[in-house]
């Protein structure tokens, strides 16, 4: 099943809610989680996750409830995740990676099977988001959030004339933006703007790609790159009009600051489900798998979501996901926008020329 396939089938249970499993335990962040076969082999466990994606009570429970302490360390980009992997030396147990990076995760050999038969709580997953075809059986992944791309503005300070990338993308250079600090991201977004599949691999569209992007990267109102958290600080700051930013970040600062405002440009844009994988050295795979059995029991899933602002692909959550979030359109793309496309998962790019070129595109933008 593909990635838009697996929203697809997820999203009808999603806006009409769901109803909670034969014989499904509903933990809770303050009870004891229910016990996994397998017992914590270790005191410490080691994350590294995407930044402002967790619930820190949840972390406090776990740590307190199994007598163990968690260390996580965060990063703001897929690249930056796999590049520390791949340097070595850090001995983590569990990562976050996003979708499209788990075949070049288990290409180089980061990976450890899950081995799901070893977490109970695998059974709450929705079935949409079972399977999928970056990872066949979920042998090395279970989904974690999930959450469109959007372009945020401070209400207070700035009313965008339209809901549209043209205000980045267009001739105009009147406004102040930022875009993600994320090669797939920024490039899939001019890639939307003109019409095309985020995942394209036609080297025309490519080109065309990098013709647009590079005179957005000339404007005087273009300010930089950033992560999803560092944009929602520049627009609450006043810095910044507009950002790109995962709606999920801006959504998480929404909740303070009712005049942070995100939507889906028209063009349409990208989505990814960001997931769980247990590292090929981890020091703790019990401990992690039992982490990972915390996390997808129902009330602490949705105490995580409700935090984050992201998407929960966790069918026995939903009873206790915040109803402002789980009908905020921003949030749950609607289904027709799935069904054609225009709301696109990023997948993994074929081998060979594209992925060289969204390379050579992204260090030339970077570079200015
Ligand atoms: N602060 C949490 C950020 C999660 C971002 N998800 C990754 C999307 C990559 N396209």
């Amino acid at each position: 099943m593909n990635a838009r396939r697996l929203l697809l089938v997820l999203l009808p249970a999603l806006l009409l809610g769901c109803q909670r499993q034969p014989g499904q335990t509903a933990a809770s962040t303050s009870g004891p989680p229910p016990a996994a076969p397998a017992q914590p082999g270790g005191r410490v466990l080691r994350i590294f996750m995407w930044s402002d994606y967790i619930d820190p009570q949840v972390v406090k429970d776990f740590e307190k409830q199994n007598g163990v302490r968690v260390i996580i360390d965060t990063y703001e980009s897929n690249e930056a995740m796999l590049a520390k992997l791949q340097g070595g030396g850090s001995s983590y147990d569990l990562a976050n990676p996003s979708n499209y990076f788990i075949q070049a995760m288990l290409r180089a050999r980061l990976l450890q099977p899950l081995q799901t038969g070893l977490i109970p709580n695998f059974k709450n997953v929705a079935a949409g988001f079972l399977n999928p075809g970056y990872d066949p059986g979920n042998r090395y992944t279970v989904p974690y959030q999930y959450a469109a791309t959007g372009l945020a503005y401070n209400a207070a300070r700035y009313t965008p004339p339209s809901q549209s990338w043209s205000l980045i993308f267009g001739p105009s250079d009147t406004v102040k933006f930022v875009l993600l600090d994320d090669p797939r991201e920024v490039i899939g977004a001019a890639l939307k703007y003109l019409g095309y599949s985020v995942n394209s691999a036609s080297v025309p569209q490519l080109r065309a790609a990098r013709d647009l992007l590079r005179k957005v990267v000339a404007k005087r109102g273009f300010l930089g790159f950033d992560g999803g958290p560092g944009t929602r600080n520049r627009l609450l700051a006043g810095d910044i009009d507009l950002g790109q930013i995962y709606v999920g970040d801006l959504l998480q600062g929404a909740a303070e600051n009712k005049a942070l405002k995100v939507f889906l440009p028209k063009e349409g844009t990208t989505i990814s489900t960001d997931t769980l994988v247990l590292l090929a050295g981890a020091p703790n795979p019990a401990l992690a798998r039992r982490f990972i059995d915390t996390v997808l029991a129902p009330k602490v899933s949705a105490a995580i979501s409700n935090y984050t602002s992201y998407g929960n692909p966790n069918a026995a959550a939903r009873p206790y996901l915040d109803p402002l979030l789980r009908d905020n359109p921003a949030f749950n793309p609607p289904q027709a926008d799935l069904k054609s496309g225009k709301v696109e998962f990023i997948e993994e790019l074929p081998p060979g020329k594209p992925p060289r070129l969204y390379d050579r595109i992204w260090s030339e933008l970077k570079s200015r």
